[in-house]
């Protein structure tokens, strides 16, 4: 199939278009203001000496890259002559200091010259990967092929070195990314070597040629324990994995590779049957930023890095290319309405790292214990993720429509407009929704005609029994509209038992959104909390945070806080009272300041 690029498709309207625009208007913006103020742009110009503040860090080319990456998205649609000059200026200071032999890492040429790939997680090729990205982004929505130019070159070089002479310390680098920017080099250029690079660093990841361990302990780790058409689970790192199996699945998609589609589709079901969170979140914990094993999901300690929520809704957007199967649209919404957007602030200027699913009392908390963050910040030492969200949020529009020989596959809602070749003519299609607030769209198709095919989502029992592969099947002459309306109902969603932390819990949905229980609307204590299955919850909308609620009867237990309350008591004690709770969206926690927070609550 063909995806349809975000170029051919206007966020018009509604939920999306708010985020796009906080994006455009104030994202961009506090990532570019805190990357200068932490030195990431200046160290470009190579001026940086011992003593002087903002040391260097090894991969604060890779965030340059990002915040020029979502620029260019940006640009496609608004221009900038402000923010387009800074990145060109950036882009000036990079091709200054580029090595004559086309390398290229600021880090590296400030303090470890004479150690150029020789370590194999210095994430030279990470690096490297993310400045290719941002120089094709920037090429193609702008015009310009400075970076291009110097990414051709360096890539050049990284072929010599690494596929032409084995002349590196290491085969595949510790850090994946070099691979997928080297799969989109090639739709991108077709140029033959960038292919060849990408499955070199593919295939002989976990063959063990050289040194192969980032953490040589656990090799799992850098998903260097298996060939990856071995590999069956989701292992180590999680955004190193989740990068690692997008690339395989581009290299499926481009070579027809059924033995390496195969890997991705095992190793996806594993992510999304047995190691993910109901937010779409990953990675369960911080000991390496890893997946640890099936059904492992502690709330508390969730470690669900923004970056890994992207890297998810990558891979599942490269599988719902090559198959037609509803359940990569819905991980992608999933991921989308909670674990991603759970990532910024509602006003777009400060972001998670980590995303946790419980914020417990702070008094309960142990004084040695690393928890994760409870706000947002705007900048980390380590700040991978700001302009992963950007760069992603600007370019949203990437996730709606695929399609083949004769159908066009709907895959997300929002309003939207979009023009789309099939059928050796050009259609275009109008969305209308108000979704996620209730799910009904509208969809008009002018230009011709054509075969739609919809998305149901999972959340949703309509259409059920007229789907195929989960897609709802609609020819629409020219002029016509099809009228969809997705019954959205509030329900609690149960764990599989297997997941021991959720038992005796179930978690808040509607629709796609999972909601939370908040401190600041429902006083301290929330495990004290307790609801029937079937409690009947009222929908409204909350204006301060700009969110639709959810209120519902729940019984809360009466605690006794004085100093001489006992320890145990007998059960048949405990006394409750029935109070009103009020549920947000999980994505808009930790916007009124510090509060307990929960997603699975307690069902009686
Ligand atoms: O190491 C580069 C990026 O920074 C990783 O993907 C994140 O987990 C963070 O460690
Ligand atoms: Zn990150």
């Amino acid at each position: 199939m063909k995806n349809i690029g975000f170029e051919k498709v206007n966020i018009t309207d509604g939920f999306w278009k708010a985020q796009q625009d906080i994006v455009k208007n104030a994202s961009i913006y506090s990532v570019y203001n805190r990357f200068n103020d932490t030195g990431r742009f200046e160290a470009l110009k190579m001026n940086w000496k011992e003593g002087m503040p903002n040391r260097p860090h090894f991969f604060w080319d890779s965030d340059v890259a990002k915040w020029i990456e979502s620029l260019a998205y940006i640009l496609e649609k608004t221009p900038c002559d402000e923010l387009e000059a800074k990145a060109d200026e950036m882009i000036d200071n990079i091709a200054a200091h580029q090595s004559e032999n086309g390398y290229i890492n600021s880090y590296m040429a400030y303090f470890e010259s004479d150690k150029i790939f020789t370590n194999r997680d210095r994430h030279e090729l990470y690096t490297i990967g993310h400045l290719t990205e941002a120089a094709i982004a920037y090429h193609k929505h702008t015009g310009k092929r400075k970076l291009l130019d110097c990414m051709e070159k360096c890539l050049d070089l990284v072929y010599n070195v690494f596929v032409k002479y084995d002349a590196a310390n290491f085969v595949t680098p510790g850090h994946e990314e070099i691979e997928l920017a080297l799969a989109k080099m090639y739709n991108y250029t077709g140029d033959s070597k960038y292919l060849e690079m990408a499955n070199f660093f593919v295939d002989n990841r976990g063959l063990h040629k050289k040194s192969e361990s980032a953490n040589p302990a656990s090799p799992k780790y850098s998903q260097s324990h298996l060939p990856v058409r071995e590999q069956t689970t989701a292992e180590g790192h999680a955004v190193r994995a989740v990068y690692l199996y997008t690339a395989m699945a581009d290299l499926a998609y481009i070579n027809g590779d059924k033995e390496l589609l195969k890997a991705c589709e095992t190793i996806f079901s594993n992510i999304v049957n047995k190691r993910m969170y109901i937010t779409g979140g990953i990675g369960s914990t911080a000991r390496g930023e890893a997946f640890t094993k099936d059904y492992d999901l502690p709330n508390i300690m969730a470690y669900t890095e923004s970056c890994a929520a992207i890297g998810l809704i990558m891979f599942a957007s490269r599988l719902q290319q090559i198959s037609v199967n509803s359940l990569y649209g819905d991980i992608i919404e999933k991921v989308l309405y909670n674990g991603f957007l759970s990532d910024k602030t509602l006003d777009g200027k400060a972001f998670f790292y980590e995303n946790p699913i419980e914020i417990p009392p702070a008094a309960s908390k142990v004084d040695d214990v690393r928890y994760p963050i409870t706000q947002r910040l705007e900048v980390f030492g380590c700040s991978c993720c700001p302009p992963n969200i950007t760069r992603l949020l600007a370019s949203l529009g990437n996730y709606l429509y695929t399609t083949d020989e004769d159908t066009v596959y709907c895959h997300q809602y929002m309003s939207s407009d979009a023009e789309i070749e099939i059928g050796g003519k050009t259609v275009k299609l109008v969305q209308k929704t108000d979704y996620p607030r209730d799910g009904k769209v509208s969809i008009t198709c002018t230009g011709g005609d054509v075969h739609l095919a919809v998305r149901v989502p999972a959340w949703c029992d309509s259409y059920k029994d007229q789907t195929k592969n989960g897609y709802l099947y609609i020819d629409l002459a020219d002029g016509e509209t099809a009228d969809l309306d997705f019954e959205m109902v509030t329900r609690f969603m149960s764990a599989n038992p297997h997941v021991n932390e959720d038992i005796g819990k179930a978690a808040l949905t509607r629709g796609p959104i999972v909601f939370c229980l908040e401190e600041v609307d429902n006083g301290p204590l929330l495990r004290t909390l307790r609801f029937n299955s079937n409690t009947e919850f009222e929908l409204g909308y909350d204006s301060d945070l700009g969110v639709i609620t959810l209120t519902g009867e729940a019984q809360k237990q009466i605690v006794d806080s004085s100093d001489d309350a006992p320890l145990y008591y007998r059960t048949s004690d405990c006394k409750y009272e029935t109070v009103k709770a009020k549920f947000i969206p999980y994505y808009a926690f930790a916007n009124r300041g510090e509060s307990e927070m929960a997603v699975f609550v307690n069902i009686i």
